[in-house]
């Protein structure tokens, strides 16, 4: 079996600053020589409901994953309607000439899919909140476009889907004909579904996708029935993502280390963002809703294994 390596931790809360409390789900990007992060901040109580809201803070990283920088104030907080009761769970994809930003917008009773861009993490624009009337989260776009299209991986539960779109607006248009379509082929349009014990409660990716020779390389968490958060890989088609080639059976990282069972909530391990350095796979990941941690594998290791395991 393989399994990631773990390497350390890159941000913990101090007490101080923007995730006084906890610092953890961290989208990232690399630009050059550098990894821009985006975590999930809280300087609230997990035990007190009502303060416990979540800001989106900034981290910038070298290629080793040393920590360079924390912003000083968040680069999104909460300002809509559906956003009140927190920002969470950023995802980032350079795309088409500016980063995109996916984040989860909660108002306490329903979670939804918001989208920002920004080019700098300093100044950043909210395009809008995707407006389903069900829970829906663990979205992003593919890096690039596939067939032409822009490809949306989401998590209506307890499987993953995608919808191919043409512009970002349609994306945000959900009265429009193409999330009308997909909501009436919901089943067709399902990328995967739990299928091991370890992931039987429910699945969500994770990090935008890796595109290499053999397919998408994507990193997703599976949550078992006494809701352990584990991360899985799995192989998608190049040109027709919601085609599964190879998915392995067990899971690549599990909680096992002390920061990863102890922390707000026990025994998360929780992938949301994938940088290449060479042939190293970095997956930067929140583990125990407190701290963000950096695991390893290098990726032909992993597609010659996701390759053991077609489908
Ligand atoms: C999910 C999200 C994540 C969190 C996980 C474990 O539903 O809220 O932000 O890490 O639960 O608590």
């Amino acid at each position: 079996m393989l399994k990631l390596e773990r390497q350390k931790v890159v941000l913990q809360p101090t007490g101080q600053g923007v995730g006084s409390r906890a610092r953890f789900n961290p989208g990232t990007v690399r630009e050059g020589n550098t990894i821009h992060m985006l975590f999930r901040a809280v300087n609230g109580d997990i035990s007190q409901k009502d303060t416990y809201i979540s800001e989106i803070g900034y981290a910038r990283l070298d290629l080793s994953g040393n920590l360079q920088q924390v912003a000083e104030t968040p680069l999104l907080s909460p300002s809509l309607p559906q956003e009140v009761r927190g920002c969470e769970d950023p995802r980032i994809v350079w795309f088409e000439g500016r980063y995109c930003i996916f984040y989860t917008a909660y108002d306490g009773v329903t979670a939804r899919v918001a989208i920002a861009t920004t080019r700098d993490f300093a100044h950043v624009e909210k395009l809008g909140v995707i407006g389903l009337p069900v829970w829906d989260k663990d979205a992003f776009i593919f890096p690039e476009r596939v067939a032409g299209k822009i490809a949306y991986l989401h998590r209506i539960e307890p499987n993953i889907q995608l919808l191919f779109v043409e512009s970002l607006s349609e994306l945000l248009d959900t009265g429009g004909p193409a999330w009308q379509g997909h909501l009436r082929n919901l089943a067709a349009d399902t990328v995967m579904r739990p299928a091991f014990t370890w992931e039987a409660k429910k699945i969500g990716a994770g990090a935008p996708p890796i595109a290499t020779p053999d397919g998408w390389v994507l990193i997703y968490h599976g949550v078992d029935q006494n809701l352990v958060y584990r991360a899985g890989a799995a192989l998608l088609d190049r040109e027709n993502p919601r085609r599964v080639l190879a998915r392995l059976p067990y899971p690549i990282l599990e909680p096992e280390e002390a920061f990863e069972r102890e922390g707000d909530v026990p025994n998360v391990v929780f992938p949301e963002g994938l940088v290449v350095v060479g042939e190293t796979l970095q997956v930067y990941y929140g583990a125990a809703d407190k701290v963000i941690g950096l695991a390893t594998v290098e990726l032909p290791e992993l597609i010659a294994e996701l390759k053991k395991h077609r489908i």
